[in-house]
C-alpha cells in the first residue's frame, strides 16, 4: 500500500483541507499520514473562527519521523498558514524526498480574483517559491495570477490560459495544472502542461452552477489518490474533475445541504466504483 503525507490545517467544522484529504485518500486505498499546521474551529468563510497555529510542532514531529525512518510515496501540501510554514515545507521536502516521491503542491490561498482573508502578496510570492520544488502543482486561475503577476480575468481564451501555464512552468514544477478553466460556454475543467514532455492536456466537463467551499481540496485529494492507485496525472485529473462535479450535483439535491461544504461522504462509493 502506498503512503501519502498531507500537510494542511484542520478546520474542525467545515469540510475542507485535512477533513477532506484524510477520508478521501484513505478510502481510495492509500495510507494517509497527516501533519496539521493549525487548528481552526471552522474554515475561514465562517465569521468568528478561532485559529491556533501549531507550526512549533512541525519540527519535532518531523524529527521523530526521521528517526523512525518513515518514507512517503507522495507529499501533498494544501492550505498553509504562514510564510514560515511554507519555508518549513521546503525543508521537509528535502528531508523526505526520495527519487520516486511525488511532491504535490496545491497553493491554496485565493479564489475568484481575491486572496483568502489570512493572506497577502508576500504569502503568494512564497507559495510561488514552494511550487519550484514540486513535481505537480494545481493552482486555480486566481492563485496562478497572484504567483505570476498576471492580471486576473473573468473572461478569457485558450491563449490566456496557455500564457498562464507557461508562466507557471517557469516557477519550476514538472507539471503545472490550472483548475477551474472554462474554455467554452457551459463547460469547466482543467488544463495542464507537462514540461518534460512539452505536452498540454485539457479536460472539460459540464459546468455545475454552484460554488461550495472545499471543492478544490476534494479535487486535489482525489487526483493524488488516483495517482497513488497507478493512474497517470492526466487520468487522475479527469477522475478528480468528474468526481468533484458529481459531488456538487449530488450535494445540490440534498434539501438540507450545508452551505459550508459538499456531501463527499455520500459519493465516495461512486468514486471507488470508477477507480476500480
Ligand atoms: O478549502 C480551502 C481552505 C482550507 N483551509 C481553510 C480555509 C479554506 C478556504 O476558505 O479557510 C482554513
Amino acid at each position: 500500500m502506498k503512503r501519502v503525507l498531507t500537510i494542511q490545517d484542520i478546520s474542525c467544522l467545515g469540510k475542507c483541507s485535512l477533513t477532506i484529504a484524510l477520508p478521501v485518500i484513505s478510502a481510495m486505498g492509500t495510507e494517509t499520514v497527516i501533519l496539521p499546521t493549525a487548528v481552526l474551529s471552522t474554515h475561514t468563510m465562517f465569521e468568528g473562527f478561532t485559529c491556533k497555529d501549531i507550526s512549533d510542532q512541525i519540527e519535532p514531529i518531523k524529527q521523530h519521523w526521521l528517526k523512525e525512518k518513515v518514507e512517503f510515496d507522495a507529499i501533498y501540501t494544501g492550505y498553509l498558514g504562514t510564510i514560515e510554514q511554507i519555508d518549513q515545507m521546503r525543508a521537509l521536502f528535502k528531508d523526505f524526498k526520495k527519487d520516486d516521491t511525488i511532491i504535490f503542491v496545491d497553493p491554496v490561498m485565493a479564489d475568484n480574483g481575491k486572496l483568502y482573508p489570512a493572506f497577502d502578496m508576500a504569502y503568494a510570492k512564497e507559495n510561488a517559491k514552494l511550487c519550484a520544488d514540486a513535481d505537480i502543482i494545481v493552482p486555480n486561475i486566481t492563485e496562478a495570477c497572484f504567483m505570476t503577476d498576471t492580471e486576473y480575468k473573468e473572461t478569457y481564451d485558450e491563449a490566456y490560459i496557455k500564457e498562464l501555464l507557461s508562466k507557471l512552468n517557469k516557477l519550476g514544477a514538472k507539471v503545472s495544472v490550472l483548475t477551474g478553466v472554462s474554455l467554452s460556454e457551459g463547460k469547466t475543467g482543467v488544463m495542464g502542461y507537462d514540461s518534460e514532455k512539452d505536452d498540454y492536456f485539457v479536460y472539460q466537463n459540464d459546468r455545475v452552477d454552484a460554488t461550495y467551499h472545499g471543492t478544490g481540496d476534494l479535487f486535489s485529494s482525489t487526483c493524488l489518490g488516483a495517482m497513488m492507485r497507478g493512474k497517470t496525472w492526466q487520468e487522475a485529473m479527469q477522475i478528480a474533475a468528474d468526481y468533484t462535479a458529481h459531488t456538487i450535483r449530488e450535494t445540490m439535491k440534498n434539501p438540507a445541504k450545508p452551505w459550508y461544504g459538499v456531501d463527499f461522504e455520500a459519493t465516495i462509493p461512486d468514486l471507488l466504483a470508477k477507480l476500480n
